[in-house]
């Protein structure tokens, strides 16, 4: 099974969506699973240095989503922004790749910071 191993390092420039602040999440939403980081709170440039090992099944084909979210305690929580990977195709096996990916839907500047190193890409590269 192919897999990629996905490291959230950070998150800059978020909007603010409590009164001063933001306490931000990353879902990495996958084919087959949705992966969640931890909350930080209070703050809009996010350090989170997590790894998350995903599997996909296509290498070429599949995306992942990455929708960075404000947790609430008494509503529901607010998007504040999502960034997606297309296809890995044009990923190095074993090779790092460090990308800073702009938030789509953000009324800031944000971006979202990650490392992505493909382990393993399984039978299903060729066509
Ligand atoms: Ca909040």
């Amino acid at each position: 099974m192919p897999l990629v191993k996905i490291k959230i390092v950070e998150a800059t420039n978020l909007m603010i969506s409590d009164i001063l602040s933001s306490d931000p999440y990353v879902e990495i939403i996958t084919p087959t699973k949705i992966f969640t980081t931890q909350v930080i709170k209070r703050t809009l440039n996010p350090v989170w240095n997590e790894e998350f090992y995903i599997s996909i099944s296509n290498p070429k084909m599949d995306s992942v989503t990455f929708v960075v979210k404000d947790h609430d305690h008494l509503s529901e929580d607010d998007p504040l922004g999502k960034a997606k990977i297309l296809s890995f195709a044009s990923f190095v096996l074993g090779e790092d790749k460090d990308l800073w990916l702009n938030l789509m839907e953000s009324k800031t500047e944000a971006k979202l910071h990650l490392i992505v190193t493909p382990q393993d890409f399984g039978k299903n590269l060729e066509p």
